[in-house]
């Protein structure tokens, strides 16, 4: 048995439990990855609560450490299980490990219109149909592009040279538009696709479904 253990939801939608395998995955480290139904209401039962501080999904269990917070997992798995034995998660430069982390914190703090009207139901589960975007989700959109338009070198297939798990979510967060048909410069819908075929990335996105999801 593994001493990892991920907490995630059992329909596999969450974009920070995302992070988090798409890490475990690209360090190669075994681990379970335990499932709570938060339409039960697992995640609020008493030790889950206890352990976790925050109540939410995804947590990780190192042993008998726990901690949530999908970047800060991130972080420590960096931290904990570090290069060259393993994979880097984040770059090596003190200014892209800077900007990697910022952009980590804009796509999880920020563009909550976008997050709302293209959920990641639309990119992992079945739902189909979506309604066009909102101005506010426009707005969100442009800010996105912008920053990622910036940040991403021509024909770059990663932020900062080598994949990191920034990439990860900065491309599911264009997935949310690319999926949907959302109008997205080219050059985006080619950097988010080539994340998305990364082994770790399909490991959670063909994941089998629960039934009805
Ligand atoms: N900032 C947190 C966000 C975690 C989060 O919002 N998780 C959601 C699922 S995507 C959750 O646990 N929702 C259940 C609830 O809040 O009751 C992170 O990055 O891990």
């Amino acid at each position: 048995m593994s001493d990892l253990v991920l907490y995630g939801d059992a329909n596999w939608q969450s974009p920070y439990a995302f992070s988090c395998y798409v890490a475990l995955r690209e360090k190669r480290l075994p681990f379970e990855y335990r499932t709570l139904s938060l339409e039960a209401g697992d995640h609020r039962a008493p030790d889950y609560q206890r352990n976790s501080l925050t109540g939410r999904i995804p947590a990780l269990r190192h042993g008998d450490f726990w901690l949530s917070e999908s970047s800060a997992i991130d972080e420590y798995l960096e931290d904990a299980f570090p290069a060259p034995g393993h994979a880097r998660l984040y770059p090596v430069a003190v200014r892209d490990r800077a900007r990697a982390r910022q952009v980590q914190a804009f796509l999880r703090s920020d563009l909550m219109p976008l997050r709302m009207e293209r959920p990641t139901s639309t990119i992992f589960g079945r739902s189909q149909g979506v309604d066009p975007l909102t101005p506010a989700a426009r707005e969100a959109t442009g800010r996105l592009v912008a920053a990622a338009e910036h940040l991403l070198a021509p024909n770059a297939s990663a932020l900062f040279g080598d994949f990191g798990v920034v990439d990860a979510d900065l491309a599911l967060m264009l997935q949310r538009l690319a999926a949907n048909g959302d109008p997205l410069p080219e050059r985006l819908v080619a950097y988010a696709a080539g994340v998305w075929q990364r082994p770790s990335v399909q490991a959670f996105v063909a994941h089998e479904l629960p039934a009805g999801r």
